[in-house]
């Protein structure tokens, strides 16, 4: 079975998120997401829907992209390259846009609503697709930065009482070493815990990270910037904690490069940073090579993301919890009718049909704020 790409459409969405959330970068009260809805046409004129997420923030303060921006470039410039092709599925989506510079979340996307679209079209679920053995995988939390220690720790015992197996907390400089003392303290020695900068510190804070290494932590994510992999090296040595990468990473060749230099001790995979799903699988694959620990990240998915994100983490090589939360630890609501919920402490792998969601449609359509249909 062959396809064609037929119409495409960009669908904006604006969801309130449940409390804000608050990282060395901003703080996010809501979410502007861009979904992109694509068509495939088979031999016989058989269409199959399937639909993708844009990671992208509102504004460019993650990363580059902002989605704005990455409907833009969709529309204007990627959308164009898939409509030449007289065959087309996800894993050409790649080749296709690779003269294209940069926007791997808005990428990502296109090829994501292409895959939910193929995998449908042949009554195949994501996991299986993937290979996937397991059914279920652990959840982590990310706890957004507070105002207050109390504050903090109030969050921290919630999630905790939810059940989440892994505590990971945003950190910038002045809230950091006394906010993960007292983490610490909350949970005891045995519950799992890191840390994320989004790229606060700075070289030069070789010695105050040091002192996070008595906390004993999983991890320090991303502390230096996007670019600085020399840096990241040099703290790796520097600093007994693991060092992860996260906003560093945006292909599978820059991350072989990173773990040869030393700078990844650990791989954070996020599909819409890198591109898709499929080069997330390529990272995992090299990682797994090379014995570094991956583990899925979170982009405040919607129960789109977070459904193929459950199944990806599914994949051997992700051998620590991901980002991969209950959809109610930001949303009062979902899109989806089937939204992601944790059973003692862990997500159950999707197995339905494409990457594993359906849509709650009315809720959908409530939530839209505009369309922009591409024939
Ligand atoms: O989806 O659970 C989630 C969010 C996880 O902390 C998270 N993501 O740098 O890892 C990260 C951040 C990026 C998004 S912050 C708005
Ligand atoms: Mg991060």
């Amino acid at each position: 079975m062959t396809f064609r790409l037929g119409a495409v459409e960009l669908r904006r969405i604006a969801l309130p998120l449940v409390s804000p959330f608050r990282t060395s970068f901003g703080s996010q009260t809501e979410r502007d997401i861009l979904l992109v809805r694509a068509e495939l046409i088979d031999d016989d004129g058989g269409r199959s829907e399937g639909w993708g997420e844009c990671v992208a923030l509102s504004e460019p303060s993650y990363s580059a992209e902002y989605v704005e921006g990455a409907q833009h470039v969709i529309a204007t410039h990627l959308l164009p390259r898939l409509r030449i092709a007289d065959r087309l599925e996800a894993a050409d989506v790649g080749t296709l846009l690779a003269k294209l510079h940069g926007h791997p979340m808005a990428k990502a996307a296109l090829e994501m609503a292409i895959l939910d679209a193929q995998l449908r079209a042949r009554d195949q679920s994501f996991g299986d697709f993937l290979g996937v053995t397991r059914t279920t995988i652990p959840s982590g939390v990310s706890v957004g930065i507070h105002d207050t220690i109390d504050e903090l720790l109030a969050a921290v015992q919630g999630y905790v009482d939810d059940g989440y197996v892994r505590i990971k907390l945003k950190i910038e400089p002045g809230s950091d070493i006394e906010h993960v003392a007292a983490v610490r303290e909350l949970i005891g020695p045995e519950t799992p815990l890191q840390v994320d900068a989004n790229t606060a510190y700075r070289r030069t804070d070789g010695a105050h990270l040091r002192r996070l290494d008595e906390f004993d932590m999983l991890l320090i994510e991303q502390p230096l910037a996007e670019e600085d992999i020399i840096g990241h090296a040099r703290l790796a040595a520097e600093v007994e904690t693991p060092i992860c990468l996260d906003e560093s990473l945006v292909s599978a060749a820059g991350t072989a490069d990173a773990i040869e230099l030393g700078a990844c001790e650990i791989a954070n995979i996020k599909p819409g940073r890198v591109g898709g799903y499929l080069e997330a699988v390529r990272i995992h694959d090299l990682c797994r090579h090379q014995d570094i620990p991956v583990w899925c990240g979170g982009m405040i998915e919607t129960g789109i993301g977070r459904a193929a994100n459950a199944a990806l983490a599914a994949l051997p090589g992700f051998t620590l919890p991901g980002d991969i939360s209950a959809s109610t630890r930001f949303y009062a609501q979902d899109i989806v009718v089937d939204p992601i919920t944790i059973t003692d402490g862990h997500v159950t792998v999707p197995t339905g049909v494409g990457l594993g969601f359906e849509l709650d449609r009315p809720y959908l359509d409530s939530v839209t704020t505009g369309t922009q249909l591409l024939t």
